[in-house]
């Protein structure tokens, strides 16, 4: 009884071992693999973000798209969700094709907050402060209208909405870029991307790329379409495919938590007078109108359906929706194998080694 006791320990022992070593080692020492590669330019320390930004776009190959990704950080979600993210996209498109990655974030990011995304990327990384306060021309409080679309229920959510569907189109770097392709935290990319997407935009003629469409509650656009509609009369303008989209029951949206276009086009007279407008009405904040629902409006203004690339060959999820069926790899599942072997086990030697003891010696 000894000696089986004995065998039992080594096999949970070992069991432990391997499953540490095949799971924990290879994910740390991938991580100072990456931070070791980090390209630091010559020259380039003591630079600010923004500088460090022109410097790499003033030396960009003349054939390469001047193209940025973009994430909107949130603090909370940093460590549970964002770095996950980041670390996908490392793996699966940016160390092959080596685009930067714009980091939009709130004044309270901390220095080792910073190091601790750097250190998990490959990436060339740029942080960029913003500030979220709401706009002058509003003149209700808060909780006037915090009521409707209550979804979720904090300001910051408003804030990020126009955030997406304005501001970030003024900042320098996107007065700069061609390109950007935006993603979320809670973004994923499940496959590697074997081509240069920007490029491919590029080539074809395309303008903007999506890869899902979802569905926003009719109570989160009111009046948007009514704002749209009174903009294109007065306006004078023929839509491309406004008149053909579904707008209620339900409103479809193109999910611009993966959104790839060209910024001439989000810079373009016609494209900043109707994001004022819709700005100026104030149904970001009133009503929560996303910037989800705002951006199809706009496309479907002024983009034809045939400069739209959508992108369902890239494997892509947000949430639960995802442009493939989640099938889980080989990898995944001699994992998941492995700890249910070895939980397994550590629970049958506990159960052998005390309960049945005292229940013998009780008996
Ligand atoms: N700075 C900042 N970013 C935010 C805030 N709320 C959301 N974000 C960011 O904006 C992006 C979209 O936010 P989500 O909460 O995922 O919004 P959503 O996709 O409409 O909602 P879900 O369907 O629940 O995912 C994410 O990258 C968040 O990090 C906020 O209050 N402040
Ligand atoms: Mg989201």
């Amino acid at each position: 009884m000894e000696r089986k006791n004995q065998i039992i320990a080594a096999v949970v022992i070992i069991l432990i071992i391997a499953s540490y070593t095949f799971i924990t080692v290879p994910y740390y020492s991938s991580m100072l693999w990456q931070h070791n590669r980090h390209v630091s330019v010559p020259g380039i320390e003591g630079m600010s973000e923004i500088e460090r930004f022109r410097y790499l776009f003033n030396n960009w190959p003349h054939d390469k798209p001047k193209a940025v990704i973009y994430f909107l950080l949130f603090k909370p979600r940093i460590y549970s969700t964002f770095i996950k993210t980041l670390k996908q996209l490392d793996k699966f498109f940016i160390k092959r094709f080596k685009y930067p990655v714009v980091l939009f974030h709130e004044p309270d990011l901390t220095q080792s907050d910073k190091e601790a995304i750097r250190f998990s990327t490959s990436a060339e990384i740029i942080f960029h402060e913003v500030s979220f306060s709401t706009p002058d021309f509003l003149r209700k409080p808060a909780e006037d209208y915090m009521k409707v679309c209550p979804y979720p229920s904090h300001i910051g959510y408003r804030h990020m909405c126009r955030f997406h569907t304005k501001l970030v189109f003024e900042t320098e770097i996107m007065h700069t870029a061609e390109w950007y392709w935006r993603l979320d935290d809670d973004s994923n990319i499940l496959q590697h991307i074997d081509y240069d997407i920007f490029k491919h935009m590029e080539n074809q003629n395309y303008k903007y790329g999506y890869a899902l469409i979802s569905q926003e509650r009719d109570d989160c656009v009111l009046g948007l379409k009514n704002n749209f509609t009174h903009y294109i009369k007065t306006h004078n303008l023929t839509p491309t495919f406004f008149n053909e989209w579904s707008w209620s029951d339900p409103v479809d949206q193109i999910y611009n938590n993966f959104e790839i276009a060209s910024l001439e086009f989000w810079r373009s007279s016609q494209v900043r007078d109707i994001i004022e407008y819709i700005d100026q009405s104030g149904g970001i904040y009133l009503a929560r109108w996303g910037d989800a629902p705002i951006h199809t409006m706009i496309v479907s203004i002024f983009i034809p359906r045939a400069q739209i690339r959508v992108f369902t060959d890239i494997a892509y999820s947000h949430q639960l929706e995802s442009t493939v069926d989640r099938n889980y790899t080989a990898v995944d599942f001699i994992k998941f194998m492995l700890t249910f072997t070895v939980i397994s086990v550590f629970i049958l030697f506990l159960l052998q080694k005390y309960l049945l003891k005292s229940l013998f010696i009780a008996t």
